[in-house]
């Protein structure tokens, strides 16, 4: 749904620009220094990014899916990292919140996350839990008006600048499954909380991750999200719903930004006395990229049109997700191909693109596990 149309063509104009004149010419400076530099913290706050779909009443823009997405694929076309840091205040660091959270609860953190003077995370994945999520270790025992948090997550994104964190962990050790799960949000700075070493990736410098480590971690009854034990896990997955359509038209954005630079490297380079785009089996690739982010667009604006109708679009989410994610590998490795040997040198931003997309396919659910919610929804649809 989009609301009034001329205010989301300004606000993506002006998005649109912030990309092109000030974070796509950053990106080098980033990747060499794995830190975005403060004053675009401070631009991205001014330009009120880290509250764009935090409701109005709570200080943010409010944006619905469809205006997200449309905003994702602006943000996509530049490095992976900046999109990062504003990505969980306005997706999984916040959902959590406004889906289940207590008014108290809303009222006290989305201000402050929609300004960006609060970055979150979210903890769902451990060591021993990443695609089996409704396993995780983590316990949360009840201690008079407190909750005791034991435990260790891991690739937490934004974990070292996060002042607060979305916490799933186990209330009731008695059930193994997904109904022992609550949410908790969580002070970063309680006693009891460290973090690890930062981890060091394959790409996308610049956002960081880390392990949050809970050790005897105290904190106030009212952390517990919604206020209502064992249904964490449904809180998470439905964060996940809504994260994995903006994480597919992220992917949809950065398509688009490998192929206009492939594009141009394949009219401006030579070879046998022509342009390579001259080449049938150069345009092959072209065309092919071409139809399938347009393939995943629809499919990210279609998917984002019924969550904004309020229908369940958990197959649609993962339908999407795997596609557009996919989608953009394919596309990441053909602009390699366009560009040869130039292809594997960090001089032209593909060889930086290939390595940060990679994420896109294993982050918020591998495509192996978005095949298997598929198949599940299918399936119990009919019996
Ligand atoms: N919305 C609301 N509720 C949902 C839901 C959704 N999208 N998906 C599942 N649930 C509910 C189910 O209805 C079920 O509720 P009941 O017990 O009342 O029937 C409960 O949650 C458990 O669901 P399910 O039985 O499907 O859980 P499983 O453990 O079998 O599988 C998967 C869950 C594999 C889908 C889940 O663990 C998953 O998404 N894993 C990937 C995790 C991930 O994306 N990690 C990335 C890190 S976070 S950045």
């Amino acid at each position: 749904m989009i609301r009034d149309q001329e205010t989301l063509n300004q606000l993506v104009d002006m998005i649109r620009q912030f990309v092109d004149g000030v974070l796509i010419p950053h990106e080098n400076e980033v990747a060499e220094t794995d830190q975005i530099p403060q004053k675009i913290i401070e631009q991205m706050r001014t330009l009120g990014l880290f509250g764009l779909t935090i409701p109005e009443q709570y200080d943010g823009l409010g944006l619905t899916m469809e205006e997200e997405v449309t905003i994702a694929f602006e943000l996509g076309r530049t490095s992976p990292a900046f999109r990062s840091l504003i990505g969980t205040n306005n997706g999984i660091g916040s959902s959590g919140l406004i889906i289940d959270g207590t008014d108290t609860q809303k009222s006290f953190f989305l201000p402050r996350l929609a300004s960006g003077e609060l970055i979150s995370s979210f903890c769902l994945t451990e060591p021993e839990a990443g695609s089996d999520a409704a396993s995780l270790k983590t316990t949360a025992v009840k201690d008079g008006d407190f909750y005791i948090l034991n435990g260790t997550k891991r690739f937490i994104t934004n974990a070292p600048h996060a002042g607060v964190f979305t916490v799933m962990a186990r209330t009731n050790p008695e059930i193994k499954g997904s109904c022992g799960i609550s949410a908790f949000i969580v002070d970063s700075t309680t006693a009891g909380i460290s973090l690890g070493k930062q981890d060091q990736k394959m790409g996308q410098k610049g956002a960081h991750t880390c392990d949050v480590i809970f050790e005897n971690c105290r904190i106030p009854a009212s952390a517990l999200i919604g206020g209502v034990e064992g249904v964490g896990f449904k809180t998470a997955m439905k964060v996940l719903d809504k994260g994995r359509l903006h994480i597919a038209a992220i992917s949809v954005g950065a398509a688009i930004r490998m192929l206009d630079d492939a594009l141009k490297f394949a009219i401006e380079r030579k070879q046998f006395g022509q342009a390579i785009a001259e080449f049938q089996l150069i345009q092959a690739m072209l065309a092919d990229s071409k139809a399938e982010i347009y393939a995943a667009k629809c499919m990210v604006i279609d998917a984002a049109r019924q969550r904004d109708a309020g229908q369940n679009v958990s197959t649609e989410a993962s339908c999407t997700k795997m596609f557009a994610t996919e989608m953009c590998g394919r596309v990441a490795d053909r602009c390699v191909q366009i560009h040869g040997g130039s292809g594997y040198i960090s001089e032209y931003a593909i060889e930086r693109f290939y390595r940060d997309v990679r994420l896109f396919r294993l982050y918020e659910g591998t495509t192996q596990i978005q095949q298997m919610i598929i198949a599940r929804n299918m399936i119990r649809a009919v019996s």
